[in-house]
């Protein structure tokens, strides 16, 4: 774990597009080495000016809502939760609605060029999903990176969260440990047993005690309209949602040029010709009729059609920081489940 440099902010930077980029189509260099600077330093920056037209964002919270709502009678089993705790589902964007289909959500040019700038020109679009925190919830997850396996020591993944409403700890926003993925290792990691061949999400619990005396963590207080780009190897939680109306944020997970690209999720026909529209970036779905798709786009708990496996096996897995069994913490009642 990287120690901690005093004063440093708990709140996470922003950085703002201004009118003349958003013109120009394209960042500015100057606030491209900010992305970078805070991506770096924190693992996490709000991204303020993204989306032009905000009522995008208005239109899928409506329509998520109401799913929400209709699915939340089918989760039934903790597995169905994410990381076990009844306050956090995952939730698919309405990818069939072609009303709903925005190219300033699913191909935001300056998400994607953050991205780019973050993991490097050829990333692969290799999930899409939308993280649910519950309304009138009082659970909150363990501290997580969302990371299920013996993941790189370098930036590989970045993800790019459309929040649909404003973030504040009165709706249940998300706790960052920020700058707890810089140089972190699996081996912070929990392990649910000593034969296991991934690790769960979960850090040790001895190492957020150590990191809280430096830089503890943060609930995000960010506007509506902001975009956030995080790694996710950043430590985290999903918090309780104490009012009245879930809270969504739509997630679009990229993955670096040089990692495994063997992993596909599942997205729907009409879908197709947006999310494969930028021939820089190629969308790692499998497209399947939109009514099959239908079938299957809320089932996300464990075993479920749509449960990310994005993951790597550790079988042919290059890295750095493979670890022996005998440095693997055990905790037995860990629920192993990700997203
Ligand atoms: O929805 C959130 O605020 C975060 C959820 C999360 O981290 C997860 O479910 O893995």
């Amino acid at each position: 774990m990287a120690p901690s440099i005093p004063n440093l902010p708990l709140q996470p930077g922003v950085v703002t597009l201004s009118a003349a980029e958003r013109e120009a189509g394209q960042w500015s260099r100057a606030n491209i080495q900010k992305i970078l600077e805070l991506m770096h330093r924190d693992g996490l920056a709000v991204l303020d000016g993204c989306v032009a037209d905000t009522s995008v964002l208005d239109r899928l919270r409506v329509s998520m809502a109401t799913t929400s709502n209709e699915i939340k009678a089918s989760k039934t089993s903790v597995t169905d939760f994410n990381h076990g705790v009844r306050s956090n589902f995952l939730q698919s964007p309405p990818l069939t609605d072609k009303s709903l289909l925005f190219a300033e959500v699913y191909q935001n040019p300056f998400a994607v060029a953050a991205v780019e700038a973050y993991l490097g020109k050829g990333s692969a679009l290799a999930f899409l999903t939308a993280n649910t925190a519950l309304a009138s919830t009082t659970d909150r997850q363990p501290v997580h990176k969302d990371a299920s396996f013996v993941h790189p020591a370098a930036p590989y993944m970045a993800v790019v969260n459309f929040l649909l409403t404003e973030f504040r700890p009165s709706n249940g926003s998300t706790e960052f440990w920020l700058g707890s993925h810089n140089q972190t290792l699996p081996i912070e990691q929990v392990w649910k047993s000593a034969d296991a061949i991934v690790p769960t999400c979960n850090i040790r619990q001895e190492l957020l005690e150590e990191r809280r005396k430096t830089r503890p963590p943060v609930q995000v207080e960010v506007p509506f309209g902001c975009l956030l780009l995080r790694d996710p190897r950043t430590w985290h939680a999903g918090m309780p949602n104490p009012s009245t109306d879930d809270r969504t944020m739509i997630a679009l997970g990229y993955t670096a040029p040089w990692f495994p690209r063997d992993n596909r999720f599942l997205a729907p026909l009409s879908a197709e010709t947006l999310l494969t529209s930028n021939p820089d970036v190629e969308c790692l779905a499998t497209f399947i009729p939109d009514s099959e798709w239908e079938e299957v786009c809320q089932k996300w708990g464990a075993g479920e059609p749509m449960q990310l496996k994005y993951l790597p096996k550790p079988e042919g897995w290059v890295t750095e920081t493979m670890l022996k069994p005998e440095e693997k913490v055990v905790v037995e009642d860990v629920v192993a489940v990700s997203g």
